[in-house]
């Protein structure tokens, strides 16, 4: 009977912990060349960083962005992401895709005004995050932050006075890198465990 129950208890934990990427951090409003093409690009430069939260490697393609508006994906992502590492998807990449797949090329489309970006797989929204317009202003990113699991405000580039939250923290964006911030993060353990537990 022990037995039956500790079996069913490590199969609901198993099924409990998804191999799936999740979205870490993104940047509305780009004033710098983010994607390093030479020029500064309202939609090229807008990115959407994901990361790998599991202990082995994750095939990105079957995952798809898309914002609030409309019904179609921005794009596929692409690429094997390694064991706890993140990569950063440009609205250059979209257009790209876009072209390639011949439909529309809107980019990302992440609305200054506020919006919301959407991780899907086999057309299931995975993971998703929305902003407000403080956050839709230059150079400024929102990442997840742990172990609180909860997105902050990284305005290191273009620091914001007001009242609204998320609030200022003076963190720079981290694009393609795991979200670290003096005083914000702990060590990298720990955020995964976290990671696992909030999606149980
Ligand atoms: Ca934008
Ligand atoms: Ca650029
Ligand atoms: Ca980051």
């Amino acid at each position: 009977m022990l037995q039956i129950v500790l079996t069913l208890l490590f199969c609901l934990v198993a099924q409990a912990i998804p191999a799936h990427p999740y979205l870490t951090e993104f940047l509305a409003d780009p004033a710098s060349d983010w994607d390093g093409n030479g020029e500064v690009e309202t939609t090229g430069d807008e990115w959407v960083e994901v990361c790998n939260p599991t202990e082995t490697a994750l095939d990105l393609s079957g995952y798809f962005l898309k914002d609030a508006l409309g019904d179609g994906v921005h794009m596929e992502l692409f690429g094997l992401l390694a064991a706890g590492e993140c990569a950063v998807f440009y609205g250059s990449d979209a257009i790209s895709w876009q072209q390639a797949n011949g439909v529309t090329t809107n980019a990302l489309s992440l609305n200054n005004s506020g919006d919301t970006i959407m991780l899907l797989y086999a057309e299931e929204v995975i993971d998703l995050v929305t902003y407000t317009t403080h956050v839709g202003e230059d150079d400024r990113s929102m990442a997840f932050y742990l172990p609180e699991g909860e997105w902050v405000l990284c305005d290191g580039l273009n620091l914001y006075g007001g009242s609204l939250e998320p609030s200022s923290t003076g963190c720079e964006p981290t694009p393609g890198e795991p979200n670290s911030c003096d005083g914000l993060v702990p060590n990298e353990q720990a955020s995964f465990g976290h990671v696992k537990q909030l999606y149980r």
